[in-house]
């Protein structure tokens, strides 16, 4: 798993620790946009720095015009689903009426972002983001209908098709004539995607490819008629070494040789159509290549990066429902004479609903935003927002039928299918897993770079000089500020309401940067193999992640005077305070003997347990 990785390539050996954080802004009011590429928050976090380029301000990135044009979109919406969207009886037939499918292609629900001059409506990140939010309130499994054909089915087309490709796809594809989907997995490629075994084989006129292989767990699979497909073929390097690379392309049903398996029976999102694909001697125009041979795990990776934010926009409209649901039912509920709502434990459960729905709604317009204004290194903070929305909605439904209690486990109650649908969301798009240690080593090789250099320098030191001051110093000529300047008035600061909290956050990035150098000094290349401590150095960039995207929100709601800005600083302050705590307990975790010796027998227990085929010890009875 992550086999590649190119740390694996690397030797690190020697090399300092460094003493502080450094804060990191590189955007000043005449920046233009690309300076602030690169800068991602937590991939300044691996380095032990703090940009906070990306962070503030918060964005706030609609005009006037566009939030207009939304709301003309969300009003609607709104309505559909509640007036005439039947949901259970989706669920339960496991497909959505086709007048239903009709009315909202009419409203142009399967072109949200394909641009206008393609018959979409042009929506941005943000606009889309909110859409989003209404499919995951109603029903995230017709969300995955429409997220399957546009978040990953088309937008291989939209980030990289050329303009024949988009002119000539797009336009029935905006209008949901056409239906879209991704093909990446395979019976023996899931998380490993590089390992797909479906091949494409340039025709000896150069005019074709011929392709081959089968795909499963397609999501609209069963109904798609162009689908973006992921396929090996040979590709020469520079030196004359032919290696088997991934390409993409876009391939509709109607070239033949395309046929599905019966529609999946699953767990939950039962109304959308999931089934295998298979293609059998498909000809493919070379004009359908999206991008060169060999860039197709780049154009597949980058799909799925840039559609992650909707999934915590879907599941921040999911826990939005869910807690309103949950509020509606402690109110009205009688016990031992007092309501629900009047109970402490209760309403503990509520405040943690609340605070996961404001971290993954913070994270989501963070990220949208973000990506709104032309910045392209977003991709670690959009496979947390993934993995932290997906376990947060799953723990916010879980509460919603706690405090439902007998009535939350009935059907008619309805949470039952949303605890259902989400929980593919921690599986698919990327398992939690699979990103966690994504986030991980990504993160780990950029810190790598940057050791590497290090490295380079300790080798030849008097010529070197230049190199080890800017180490040492935490930059790689790029302005500093002192971390006092990182709270104040401005718009790219921290409010002082929230100082605390910058100063938990500040902690969390030096001890996190700390502890990348230590995990890199300790186990240099092997670093890959350590999974328990790569999966503690994530959960400790998903929260110190977590913290600065509150921070942020709740610093520009205190600046623009957002009428609940100080309930915001109330979520804030409490998250940060668990969050910092829980961030400095997962880093001891990478070093303290005790717990390094409890994940140890963990390992053991797991072998043993493994061996046996299930539980060694033996039963009390004995048999
Ligand atoms: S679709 C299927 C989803 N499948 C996956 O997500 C597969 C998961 N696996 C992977 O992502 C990769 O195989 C991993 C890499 C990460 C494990 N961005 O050596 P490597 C670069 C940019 O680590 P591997 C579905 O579920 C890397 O830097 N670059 O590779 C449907 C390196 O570059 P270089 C990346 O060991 C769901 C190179 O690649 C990325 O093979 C339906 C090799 O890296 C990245 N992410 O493993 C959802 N990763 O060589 C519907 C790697 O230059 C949508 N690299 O150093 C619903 C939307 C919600 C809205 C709807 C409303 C409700």
């Amino acid at each position: 798993m992550i086999k590649s990785l190119s740390l694996m390539r690397r030797g690190l050996s020697r090399v300092p620790m460094r003493p502080m954080v450094q804060i990191i802004r590189t955007q000043t009011a005449d920046a233009k946009p690309q300076d602030m590429d690169n800068r991602s928050f937590v991939a300044g976090l691996f380095n032990g720095q703090l940009y906070t380029d990306q962070l503030f301000p918060y964005p706030d990135s609609l005009s006037a015009d566009q939030l207009e044009t939304l709301r003309l979109y969300v009003d609607p919406t709104d309505k559909f689903f509640l007036e005439e969207f039947d949901s259970p009886k989706y669920d339960e037939q496991a497909f959505v009426d086709p007048e239903m499918m009709e009315r909202a292609k009419r409203q142009g629900a399967f072109g949200l972002q394909i641009p206008e001059r393609y018959n979409g409506l042009g929506l941005n990140n943000t606009q889309y983001c909110r859409m989003t939010e209404i499919m995951g309130r109603y029903d995230l499994g017709f969300g995955i209908v429409l997220g399957a054909h546009q978040s990953i089915g088309l937008k291989g087309i939209i980030l990289y098709g050329s303009e024949e490709q988009k002119m000539r796809y797009l336009p029935k594809l905006a209008t949901g004539e056409h239906m879209a989907a991704y093909c990446l997995t395979e019976p023996g490629s899931g998380s490993d995607a590089f390992s797909i075994k479906t091949r494409a084989e340039l025709t000896p006129d150069g005019r074709n490819y011929i392709l081959n292989g089968g795909k499963i767990w397609i999501s609209n699979g069963g109904v798609a008629d162009i689908f973006t497909v992921f396929a090996k073929t040979p590709v020469t390097d520079s030196s004359g070494i032919v290696k088997d690379k991934i390409t993409a392309f876009i391939v509709e049903r109607a070239f033949g040789g395309i046929t599905h398996g019966q529609p999946e029976k699953k767990m939950g999102i039962k109304c959308s159509n999931t089934a295998e694909v298979h293609f059998d001697n498909v000809k493919v125009p070379v004009e359908n290549r999206i991008l060169g041979e060999g860039d197709g795990f780049k154009v597949a990776m980058n799909i799925l990066n840039n559609g992650r934010f909707g999934m915590a926009g879907a599941l921040s409209g999911t826990m939005r429902m869910l807690i309103e649901r949950s509020v509606e039912h402690a109110r009205n509920r009688k016990q031992f004479g007092d309501y629900l709502a009047n109970y402490g434990v209760i309403q503990e459960k509520i405040a943690n609903m609340t605070l996961r729905h404001f971290v993954t709604e913070s994270m989501a317009y963070q990220i949208c935003g973000v990506m709104d204004s032309g910045v392209t290194d977003f991709q670690l903070e959009a496979a947390i927002s993934k993995v932290f929305g997906s376990e947060s909605a799953w723990l916010v439904a879980d509460e919603a039928i706690q405090i439902h209690g007998g009535m939350g486990f009935m059907k008619e109650c309805g949470l039952e299918r949303v605890l259902r649908d989400l929980r593919i969301f921690r599986i698919f798009e990327g398992s939690n897993e699979i990103l966690r240690l994504f986030v991980a080593l990504q993160g780990l090789q950029l810190a790598g770079d940057r050791l590497k250099v290090l490295e380079k320098a300790l080798k030849a030191p008097l010529s070197n000089a230049g190199t080890l001051l800017n180490f040492i110093g935490g930059r790689v000529g790029i302005h500093e500020v002192s971390a006092k300047n990182l709270v104040g008035s401005r718009d790219y600061m921290a409010d002082p309401l929230v100082g605390k909290c910058v100063e938990q956050l500040v902690a969390c990035v030096n001890h996190f940067g700390v502890a990348v150098e230590r995990l890199l000094m300790l186990h240099g290349k092997d670093v890959i193999h350590q999974q328990i401590k790569l999966r503690k150095l994530s959960e400790a960039a998903i929260d110190t992640y977590a913290m600065a995207a509150v921070i942020a929100r709740s610093s520009n709601a205190i600046r623009t005077q957002n009428p609940t800005w100080e309930h915001q600083v109330l979520l804030t302050t409490s998250w940060c305070q668990e969050a910092h705590e829980r961030v400095l307990w997962h880093l001891r975790g990478l070093r303290d003997s005790d717990t390094l010796d409890l994940d140890q027998n963990k390992i053991k227990i797991a072998n043993d347990v493994i061996l046996e085929g299930g539980p060694k010890a033996t039963h009390p009875l004995g048999f």
